[in-house]
């Protein structure tokens, strides 16, 4: 979803190809070893395997609305981005699947995925969003894994006092980039007419 996020503000016209995991065409596997989601296969052939890549790659080509951060405010940005992928990321798996990790229950890791949603709200109450003044690569690169928290336990997020990052979620998913980007598209099946997406 990071990665829809950036190429749909940059406007790059894409040939979309959804895949369902469990069911992981053979044409992934050839384009990637890895073969995780989501992947970008360049017109040149080059391929690009991790989300935040293709977000760099789509905003280098086009960025309308200066979501790559200034020279200057590039390193606070990565660092909330490296966060949220190594620390955050980890815990909101387990938070989400407890019993794959053989947890009794969510507890132990909620109190870690709230440690790192309490430091997005007091980042907040200092910058309107977490890029800065505006909405940029951190806070697309971060939006949907908060969200996925956020919608594990609705009532328990919305009890924390978080006001900012709350409100900030909720402008997230209310914007029209949201609307564009959560379009739900069939599996894709060879030989079926190309869906373009993201187009200017
Ligand atoms: N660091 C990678 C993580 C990619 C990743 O793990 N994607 C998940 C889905 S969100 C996946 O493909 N899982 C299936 C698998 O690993 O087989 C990125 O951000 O692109």
């Amino acid at each position: 979803m990071r990665a829809r996020l950036a190429l749909a503000v940059s406007h790059q016209t894409c040939e979309l190809r959804e895949v369902v995991l469990s069911r992981k065409p053979a044409e992934l596997h050839q384009a990637s070893a890895k073969a995780t989601v989501p992947v970008l296969v360049d017109t040149d052939g080059r391929v690009l395997e991790e989300s935040l890549d293709i977000m760099l790659w789509a905003l280098q080509r086009h960025d309308p609305l200066q979501w790559l951060p200034e020279p200057e405010h590039l390193a606070d940005v990565m660092h909330w981005i490296k966060r949220c992928d190594d620390e955050f990321k980890p815990q909101l798996d387990r938070y989400k699947y407890p019993t794959r990790f053989e947890l009794a229950d969510r507890s132990e890791p909620r109190n870690a995925v709230a440690r790192f949603l309490a430091d997005l709200q007091q980042r907040l109450t200092e910058t309107t969003c977490l890029s800065g003044t505006q909405w940029g690569l951190a806070d697309a690169a971060i939006g949907p894994f908060v969200r996925q928290c956020a919608h594990t336990d609705s009532a328990w997020f919305a009890s924390q006092p978080w006001p900012n990052l709350q409100n900030w979620l909720a402008d997230f998913e209310a914007s029209a980039l949201f609307q564009i980007v959560m379009v739900k598209h069939p599996p894709w099946q060879p030989g079926q007419p190309q869906t373009l997406v993201f187009e200017p």
